[in-house]
């Protein structure tokens, strides 16, 4: 048994994996993301702090994701997953920041020791990890970077290396891990036991009504490829993909011109998809992890293109778990609520608002899954489609304990239960979701036009300015004013007075060193001019260049 730190070992790989001069590292909302290359260093320093969270949780499994996301393809990036599927422990973040920067291995030891000391960690404790990476090229040299790290620690085994697979997996087997044989099983801990579960779930929820068309879905060049071709095996003759963008061989596609974060922030269709939709068919885009969905549509009648994102995922969701709820003769008995950020389109907050509580929370997954739990069933979903629904432990009681007393009740109880299994709550996740959206679609008979035509979005504006330092940007409210710099929101709202619907507000990135300006307003000329109008100001009052001001803002 491992009794002391294993300081030689540490310093030897540590030598083998020396911090970059002159870069600073930043866990952010979702772990550290920049260029893969820079990030041999921060791997190893992150499985030394997965063995250090699993010790100091008394062994308990802790994941280690590789990815970047949506990022170009020559981005990586690393985040770890605490025990129940969830986001690492927030005041572990600013160990993880801490250890990334040590400059030496000395550093770099004493900061070790110091977090075990801080984290009142025993080193004696055993360590379970288990990790896995998207597709990028990087991925495979930090992988093994990684591995030095849990080697270095002593993680028993190394380790688990779960390969190449989807973030949304990953969680999914974190969480399985920790619960197997509990009153909290979560399924198999297996990517086929992933699979199979879904799958499961599928089957009885369609069955008796429709088969949903085949979906077109863009896999983003990356991992959801894998996954939407492993998955489609378990649901032969019930439920049909057509994967486009699975080009995972030709170097740069990762993400390029494909994927939800394409969708969304172009608001247009992915070009590789142009020509192969018919009006009114319905197709969905994952991102490069799969944890994130976006659906969109031509109109039967102009052919326009029309994005279904997170929030109205949400609406569609969030009305159908009410009317189940009703069904089930639970009224009153299940507190839903629906969680949200600023990012939010105003329409959809209305919409939701006038049928059940509406919360507004900060960016970052980790501030809507935990305001999702308060809530006996808690949909949360960011506007750019990363989101889930998560069920209280009361409520899973309550459905698995509930005497249904006509079969009407039984049917919605029976739905309610299956679609708990459907769905992962560990985590946002493409897969899962895309399944949910389409089970919700065949029970109300609906088309992507009925379902969209729950209410309208305002349209709306985003842009990035770059400023000197964007930690200056100070928010409150959850993120919907500024602090700081003093005075900048004044008149941002004076601005904003001047538009019909108008609303806009302004943060720092937590993923990119710039600051994010988003507008919406009653018309698309309206919400654009106060976006361009809002980032002159912003750029404006940060000193920025004259010479270097992009010339649409205004
Ligand atoms: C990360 C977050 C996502 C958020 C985005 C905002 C996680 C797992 N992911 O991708 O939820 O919407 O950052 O990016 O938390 P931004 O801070 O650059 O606007
Ligand atoms: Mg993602």
């Amino acid at each position: 048994m491992q009794t002391d730190l294993p300081e030689e070992v540490l310093r030897e790989y540590s030598e083998k994996h020396k911090k970059p001069e002159s870069v600073n590292f930043a866990y952010g909302t979702a772990g550290f993301r920049t260029l893969g290359e820079r990030l041999d260093s921060v791997m190893f320093r992150m499985g030394v702090l997965a063995g250090l969270r699993s010790k100091a949780l008394g062994g308990k499994t802790i994941g280690v994701m590789v990815t970047a996301s949506h990022n170009p393809e020559a981005d990586n990036g690393v985040k770890l997953v605490d025990p129940m599927g969830e986001m690492l422990e927030q005041s572990w973040e600013s160990y993880a920041t801490y250890l990334a920067n040590a400059e030496t291995t000395d550093e770099f030891i004493t900061n070790v020791q110091a977090v075990i000391y801080r984290g009142g960690i025993s080193i004696s404790q055993p360590a379970n990890v288990v990790y896995a990476r998207d597709t990028r090229p990087s991925g495979a040299a930090l992988v093994a970077a990684l591995e030095d790290g849990l080697k270095a620690i002593g993680v028993e085994g190394g380790g688990w290396n779960a390969g190449v697979t989807t973030t949304p997996v990953l969680h999914y087997l974190v969480r399985t891990t920790n619960t197997k044989g509990t009153p909290e099983d979560y399924g198999e801990p297996s990517e086929e036991g992933y699979y199979s579960k879904l799958a499961a779930a599928l089957k009885a929820l369609l069955s008796g009504k429709p088969s949903p068309p085949p979906l077109i879905v863009d896999c983003a060049n990356g991992v959801g490829a894998l996954s939407v071709a492993a998955f489609s095996k378990h649901v032969e003759g019930v439920f049909q993909f057509q994967p486009t963008n699975t080009d995972l061989q030709t170097p740069g596609l990762l993400n390029f011109k494909a994927g939800a974060d394409f969708v969304k922030t172009s608001q247009s269709i992915p070009p590789a998809l142009q020509g192969k939709l018919s009006a009114g068919q319905r197709a969905a885009s994952f991102d490069g992890d799969a944890d994130r969905l976006m659906y969109f549509y031509l109109d039967d009648q102009t052919s326009q293109f029309r994005m279904l994102d997170g929030d109205k995922i949400a609406a569609l969701v969030a009305g159908h778990l009410v009317e189940l709820v009703n069904a089930a003769g639970l009224a009153g008995r299940i507190e839903l609520g629906v969680v949200q950020t600023a990012y939010a389109n105003g329409s959809s907050t209305k919409f939701l608002e006038k049928r059940l509580p509406v919360k507004c929370v900060p960016t970052g997954v980790k501030h809507l899954h935990h305001a999702a739990e308060a809530f006996g069933i808690g949909v949360y979903f960011e506007a750019n489609g990363h989101g889930t629904v998560v069920f209280s432990k009361e409520t899973l009681a309550l459905l698995n304990s509930h005497q249904p007393s006509t079969p009407e009740q039984t049917k919605a109880t029976e739905d309610l239960i299956q679609l708990t299994k459907l769905i992962n709550s560990a985590v946002g996740d493409a897969l899962s979701d895309l399944l949910l959206v389409e089970v919700v679609l065949a029970s109300k008979g609906y088309t992507a036009t009925q379902w969209n035509s729950s209410y309208s979005d305002l349209p709306n504006r985003l842009v990035k300015v770059l400023v000197p330092d964007r930690s200056l940007y100070k928010t409150t409210d959850a993120e919907r004013k500024l602090t700081e710099p003093v005075g900048l929101q004044e008149k941002i709202d004076a601005l904003v007075a001047q538009y019909e619907a108008g609303r806009s507000f302004v943060r720092a990135s937590g993923t990119e060193d710039a600051v994010r300006v988003y507008a919406e307003a009653g018309t698309r000329e309206a919400a654009d001019e106060l976006a361009f109008k809002v980032a002159g100001l912003v750029y404006d009052e940060a000193g920025g260049d004259p010479a270097k001001r992009p010339k649409e803002f205004i």
